[in-house]
């Protein structure tokens, strides 16, 4: 196998390294509304009714069109108790949930009643002949701007699974814009699990400050703290309700005795891999990401950002007098403030009381043996067979200090910047009138800092990811979920890749210092951002675009509402 090595060296100062491993510590920003640009507007941000997180009462019905009215705003809350400026869709965080049916449509209207532009994006959705929806700022629209409204309309087609929404314009998402998308599918594979109910555990860190000035400083440096420290969060919350500074405020599911939950568990956050596990309960691992998989049985997950598991959980145990047990959300690390908080919370009661529960420590699942997931040992429960690749690429992606001593991070030896007042795809298509071909194929530099890979025939692409650190990096690949063939540690030489029944999913991680080698086919015409999903990272560049058959995407017929959206 023969990779073409794009690697351009980089002349930059690496003070990040070695500045990783120090303390985590930062001092607050001014924390008035008026800092983040927010008025105050009396209105408070809600925690949705129980049943946003109850899903399943639609299976079985006719194929139909979803519609969804979204308005987004700005808004005060407190997921954590401590008071922020939020950015929230229907004045909910998190926001309202989407549950359709395999091969439904869905139409979402967006209303930005925000003072910015914003997107939503329907992360790991195909759309398939759509992207031109896809919600991806300055790559497939240039965003709704303040005031005005843009449909979101597309078919599911033949997704289904969990996954979400969320905001992808700067780091709007940080702030709360964002939610569960839940599809589900004509039919499970035989002898798969079965449930009694379907359940929806939105999980995510938690900032009090206002993420756009956590980007500035995050861009602009400062002082003698790494850059790459200062976006460490101050809590988490599990389905919009954390606690911070001794706070004893609990999301719970009141649930039955003795019957299977499937718990959708979804780490909408911006930067922390969260482990979620339930006091004295195993958890069977049925899907990773919107993949059905063989069932494993586990004590505990760590989820990486924009990454979902579901878990089947059973309510049988007796160890608890009183019959609650704690969900516990175990933040990677959360900022070395007073108050600050990576041990969050929510009860599971099927004792038919209030009370809490009572083990303070996490006690595991005691006497099973049973160890946390494993990705490597993640099995598809539909097999695919991958076909051989016809190209390969090889793409380095680094995170460093750059001489003015903020953030930048590297695909390449590129740094991602958003376009204005237009998008990649309006460029292709605006190219295509002409009759010129905005890119060339392959790997190319575009105009304002836009790296893209271009195939204008169906290719079977291999990408080897080469994470030359910091830290670990969980990337997503919009529109696709590619197989992922081999990640680990260390130089890659070849070996440790798997193409028999290979794991499909839209997020992993490049490990630290390691790589990842994913392999997906351009047959789904556009172009699609592939970033990594920490909000920072992405935020200082860290992203490049997939151009798949730009002759058919010059063709398509974008909608005149996108199209004078990018003329404001
Ligand atoms: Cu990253």
């Amino acid at each position: 196998m023969r990779y073409i090595v794009l690697c351009i060296p980089l002349i930059i100062a690496s003070v990040a390294l070695a500045l990783v491993t120090g303390a985590e510590a930062r001092t607050l920003p001014d924390q008035s509304p008026a800092s983040s640009g927010l008025s105050r507007r009396g209105n408070t941000v809600s925690v949705p009714g129980a049943n946003n997180f109850v899903v399943g009462s639609i299976i079985g019905q006719a194929p139909t069109t979803r519609t969804y009215d979204f308005v987004v705003t700005e808004m005060e809350g407190a997921p954590d108790g401590f008071t922020k400026p939020m950015l929230v869709v229907n004045g909910l965080f998190p926001g309202p949930t989407i549950e359709a049916n395999q091969g439904d449509r869905l139409v979402v209207k967006v209303t930005n009643q925000m003072s910015n532009t914003t997107a939503i994006h329907w992360h790991g959705i195909p759309q398939n002949g759509t992207n031109y929806y896809d919600g991806t700022a300055a790559i497939t629209e240039c965003g709704i701007p303040p005031g005005q409204s843009l449909t979101y309309d597309f078919s599911l087609d033949t997704f289904s699974g969990t996954t979400w929404w969320h905001a992808h314009y700067d780091t709007e998402y940080t702030d709360g814009i964002e939610g569960a998308l839940i599809v589900h599918p004509r039919s499970y594979p035989p002898n798969f699990p079965t449930w009694d109910e379907d359940l929806v555990v939105v999980l995510t860190d938690v900032y009090h400050t206002f993420s756009g000035i956590i980007a500035a400083e995050l861009a602009a440096g400062n002082g003698s703290l790494s850059p790459i420290l200062l976006q460490v969060p101050d809590s988490g919350a599990i389905n919009g309700i954390g606690q911070y500074n001794g706070s004893t405020n609990y999301f719970d599911f009141d649930l039955k005795p003795n019957k299977t939950y499937r718990l959708r568990l979804i780490n909408e956050g911006s930067e922390d891999p969260i482990r979620f596990s339930v006091d004295y309960h195993s958890l069977t691992v049925i899907e990773a990401d919107s993949t059905l998989i063989e069932p494993q049985v586990v004590s505990g997950v760590a989820i990486e950002v924009a990454q979902r598991y579901s878990v089947l959980i059973t309510t049988n145990q007796t160890a608890e007098p009183q019959g609650n047990y704690w969900m516990r959300a175990e933040l990677a690390s959360v900022a070395t403030l007073p108050g600050a908080n990576a041990d969050i919370r929510g009860i599971i009661r099927y004792g038919g009381n209030k009370s809490l529960p009572t083990a303070s420590t996490d006690p595991g699942v005691p006497g099973s043996g049973l160890s946390d997931l494993n990705v490597a040992t993640l099995v598809p429960a539909i097999a695919k067979t991958p076909l051989d690749s016809t190209k390969s690429y090889v793409v380095d992606f680094t995170l460093t200090q750059s001489t003015d001593g903020g953030a930048i991070a590297f695909m390449n030896g590129t740094s991602w910047q958003p376009l204005t007042n237009t998008s990649t795809l309006l460029q292709i298509v605006q190219d295509g009138q002409k009759g010129q071909s905005f890119a060339p194929e392959g790997p190319s530099l575009q105009l304002g800092n836009q790296f893209m890979i271009t195939e204008d025939t169906i290719q079977t692409v291999d990408i080897l990811l080469v994470n030359q650190g910091p830290g670990g990096h969980p990337f997503h690949l919009h529109g696709h979920a590619p197989f992922i063939l081999g990640s680990n540690t260390g130089t890659f030489d070849g070996t440790g890749i798997n193409t028999v029944n290979p794991i499909y999913r839209d997020t992993f991680l490049v490990p630290n210092g390691g790589w990842t080698l994913i392999r997906f086919v351009t047959d789904n015409p556009g172009i699609w951002a592939f970033h990594c999903h920490i909000a920072w990272h992405m935020a200082v560049g860290l992203l490049m675009q997939i151009n798949s058959l730009p002759s058919v995407s010059a063709k398509f017929d974008i909608p005149q509402t996108i199209l004078d959206q990018c003329r404001v």
